[in-house]
């Protein structure tokens, strides 16, 4: 039996011998997720990269040729590439040094530790002599900057969580801004074998825990939770959590012994609460008009939060949005309020129903990873501003405390991520994308990215490779030998950057002279010699057999215990040790954007403005069917599209009242741009809220970059990020108008390869 690892779940491969012909989820999953059906059936699509190409102008008239993105391509040889881009890298390092190559790549590739392709290309780069790099995720930038200032760093919170086997026993009560979607935590990053999202949900409802979802969509909740549902405003939560908090404070209910004890700053917070600095009282009535939730039920809410062993959670899109950091920061200060950090059940999590990893055991070994080298170049941008520092090389910003200043980038390299999928504003980064005088891309795919790049190199997907692959957090280490041939003239990321390395003369230093099967060998019996008294088999016993199951620390994990119990012994790593409602470096930095308390800041574009320039809040969520933009041609994937394109759901009343049917081609549009989409009318949504997920691959029509054909909604979301303290990305939240498409439905053309010359 062959058992490969995807970062959506692990499979059992179905062959005829020859091919892959098909998957079976793996017996050990409790909980297989149909999303592993994407990958056999887009192995051979006719949008795999099948070899080498370069854009015609870019062959002809060379580095800087106009029309990136709208030109053939020309097919060449590996040996043709391979020289050309050697030759492009040794100008580009030679005549503007390091500094001018973005080698951020940034995006999740694919499952598998030694073919994971950022590690590969970063640890070329940094043989060539550095790259600009990037920081922070578009999955939690707003949390990693803010996080640390507040409570801990990002990585405490999700790595240290509190198990969900503690949750199924303790909680009584879960409030879930943003929901506990079943559909995000199919996915963690290097792969899941065993799904646990729904188990512990059933198992604490039966016990009698009873669980709050706050959320514009009904469905970010498993029925299993059986949840009250809450649907603020989207954008709104911050209100939403403020007059919990004055409920708390103004009915005595603040843990006034936690308070005192482990955090600082409450009294300049309480004293915004109760309208001190502003004359506004953060009461109910006063977040009911924001929010539209009835001022009784948050009332009623924060009493029942108070009596009860309370988890107050929240999914990490809140914080992808303008303001993101607000409803971050007060889902820490609530529980604070509560009390109850510390404790088993209670508290505060951060991304339950965002991932499968968080509240997973870790264990407490880890696996082995390919060392990615010393980057000598020590200019880096926050990853969402790529569009900022192609269109302006030498301005200056504001993050985090520091003045910086967006490098002159010639020569961008992009090696498993698609920048064309997870930016935002699309039309405006194919404008950045036309600054650079070479774009290169790796992929094994024809994604909108390849399509914009100059030097296009077909890679492999991880069925034709070897390798071996662990999630963060799982309990199981895989052997992932090759299941199938590579498609076309595919080749690993691996054996792209050792031909490139040769030519350019750092062969030795990139390879250390091994092959790929060396290299598995190499790390396994490194990683061998550290796992102490934890006996492993040698390097073939493993790669014959069925994985690993990593041992466990000896008690489920309760987040901040430690802390509790001492905090003088156990400080947090905030500057003052202790928990901050107020932070004094934050205050200190002055953002008008990002206050040193959170605080209720309007968002640009929300329902509650005055007068919305748009009438529907879209929100562009992770897509339930695959993972962002990949396999988007795969089966399970394409089973879901309505009249060829992404479905957008909208409340029956929204649809009626624009005269729109189940099953209808519609166009979604703002001042940005526009896009097709198919409708699913669905009671589950809020009324005023569209809901299109992200990854329809972007087609763009041919004379209008900001009208996408098949539905990827960051046509639509705006390049602006949450705040100046954190430049997190804010994709999650736009204002549109949709309406009836009357036009001859256009054709996709991301489904076929592009024009060839
Ligand atoms: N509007 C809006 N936009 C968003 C979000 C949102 O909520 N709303 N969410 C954001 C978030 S959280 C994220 S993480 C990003 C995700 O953005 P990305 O991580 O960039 O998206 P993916 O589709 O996973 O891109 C991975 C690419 O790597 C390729 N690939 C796979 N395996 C390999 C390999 O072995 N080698 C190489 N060279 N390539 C490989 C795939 O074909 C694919 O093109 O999107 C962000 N964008
Ligand atoms: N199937 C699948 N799973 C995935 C991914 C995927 O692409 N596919 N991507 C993975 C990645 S990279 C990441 S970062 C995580 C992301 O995890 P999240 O960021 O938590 O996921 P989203 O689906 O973007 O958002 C979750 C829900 O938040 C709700 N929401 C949006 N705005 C608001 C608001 O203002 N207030 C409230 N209360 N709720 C709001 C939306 O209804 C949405 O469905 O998911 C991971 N899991
Ligand atoms: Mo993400």
């Amino acid at each position: 039996m062959s058992v490969h690892l995807t970062h959506w779940g692990t499979f059992e491969a179905v062959s005829d011998g020859e091919r892959l012909t098909g998957v079976r989820a793996w017996r050990g999953d409790p909980e297989p997720m149909p999303l592993i059906d994407n990958v056999a059936s887009a192995q051979h699509h006719p949008a795999r990269i099948t070899q080498p190409h370069v854009r015609k102008g870019w062959l002809d008239h060379g580095p800087g040729a106009p029309a990136r993105g709208d030109e053939p391509f020309v097919p060449v040889s590996w040996e043709t590439a391979l020289d050309l881009l050697a030759g492009e890298l040794r100008r580009v390092y030679r005549d503007h040094g390091a500094e001018a190559v973005y080698g951020g790549s940034y995006g999740w590739a694919s499952a598998g530790r030694f073919h994971h392709a950022q590690s590969q290309v970063h640890r070329f780069l940094n043989c060539l002599g550095g790259y600009v790099r990037h920081v922070n995720s578009y999955s939690l930038g707003t949390s990693t900057v803010l996080l640390p200032y507040v409570i801990a760093d990002v990585n405490v919170l999700l790595n240290k969580a509190t198990a969900k086997s503690v949750l199924a026993e303790q909680t009584e009560l879960v409030v879930a801004f943003g929901g506990l979607s079943p559909k995000n935590a199919a996915v963690s990053p290097g792969g899941v074998s065993r799904h646990h999202n729904r188990g512990w949900m059933s198992a604490a409802q039966a016990r009698g825990c009873r669980f709050v979802s706050v959320s514009p969509l009904r469905d970010d909740t498993p029925a299993e939770a059986q949840a009250e549902w809450i649907a603020p405003r989207p954008g709104s939560d911050a209100a939403f959590m403020l007059a919990l908090a004055q409920v708390l404070d103004a009915d005595g209910l603040a843990d006034s012994g936690f308070l005192d004890r482990y955090t600082v700053g409450y009294a300049r917070f309480a004293s915004y609460l109760r309208g001190e600095t502003d004359g506004i009282v953060k009461d109910p009535e006063w977040a009911s008009e924001i929010t539209g939730v009835p001022a009784t039920r948050i009332r009623g809410l924060a009493h029942e939060m108070a009596t009860a062993r309370t988890l107050v959670t929240v999914s990490w899109s809140l914080q992808r949005a303008r303001h993101g950091e607000q409803p971050l920061w007060l889902g820490v200060v609530l529980a604070a309020m509560l009390g109850q950090i510390g404790l088993p059940g209670g508290g505060f999590g951060h991304g339950y129903g965002s991932t499968a990893l968080v509240g997973e055991p870790a264990p407490r070994i880890s696996v082995p990873r390919l060392k990615q080298g010393r980057n000598a170049v020590s200019t880096y941008i926050p990853v969402a501003r790529i569009a900022d520092m192609l269109l302006n090389p030498g301005a200056p910003y504001d993050y985090n405390g520091e003045r910086l200043t967006y490098p002159d980038i010639r020569l961008v390299y992009w090696a498993g991520g698609n920048p064309f999928h997870h930016h935002q504003d699309l039309a405006r980064l194919r404008e950045a994308f036309t600054r650079p005088e070479t774009v290169v891309v790796n992929d094994p795919f024809w994604t909108a990215t390849a399509r914009h790049a100059d030097i296009v190199l077909p890679v492999t997907m991880t069925i034709e490779r070897d390798d071996f692959g662990s999630g963060q957090n799982d309990r199981m280490f895989f052997p992932m030998p090759a299941l199938t041939e590579p498609h076309g003239q595919a080749r690993d990321d691996y054996a792209i950057f050792a031909e490139l390395s040769d030519r350019l003369g750092i062969g030795k230093d990139f390879t250390e002279g091994r092959t790929t099967m060396e290299w598995l060998r190499h790390l396994y019996d490194e990683w061998k010699d550290t796992t102490g008294d934890w006996p492993v088999p040698d390097f073939d016993e493993f790669w014959a057999g069925d994985g690993l199951e990593l041992p466990l620390a000896d008690k489920p994990q309760v987040a901040f215990a430690d802390f509790r119990a001492d905090p003088d012994q156990h400080p947090l790593t905030t500057p003052t040790g202790k928990i901050e409602i107020f932070s004094s470096t934050i205050d200190g930095y002055a953002y008008a954007d990002c206050p040193g308390h959170p605080v209720w800041l309007e968002p640009d574009e929300w329902l509650g403005s005055p007068e919305p320039r748009f009438a529907l809040q879209l929100v562009a969520n992770q897509p339930k069917s695959r993972l962002h933009s990949q396999l988007d041609v795969g089966a399970h994937s394409q089973s879901i599209k309505i009249a060829g394109r992404e479905p957008v759901r909208m409340n029956p009343s929204d649809a009626a009242a624009r005269g729109l049917r189940d099953g209808d081609l519609v166009r979604i549009f703002n001042d940005r741009g526009a896009c097709l989409a198919g409708l699913a009318v669905d009671e589950a949504v809020r009324p005023g809220v569209a809901q299109l997920s992200t990854g329809a691959w972007y087609d763009p029509d041919p004379t209008d970059p900001s009208f996408c054909r098949h539905g990827n909604p960051n046509v639509l979301t705006a390049d602006a990020p949450s705040s100046t303290l954190s430049q997190g990305c804010t994709g999650q939240l736009t204002l549109v108008e949709i309406e009836p498409y009357a036009g001859t439905p256009p054709q996709l053309s991301v489904s076929r390869p592009p024009a060839t010359a």
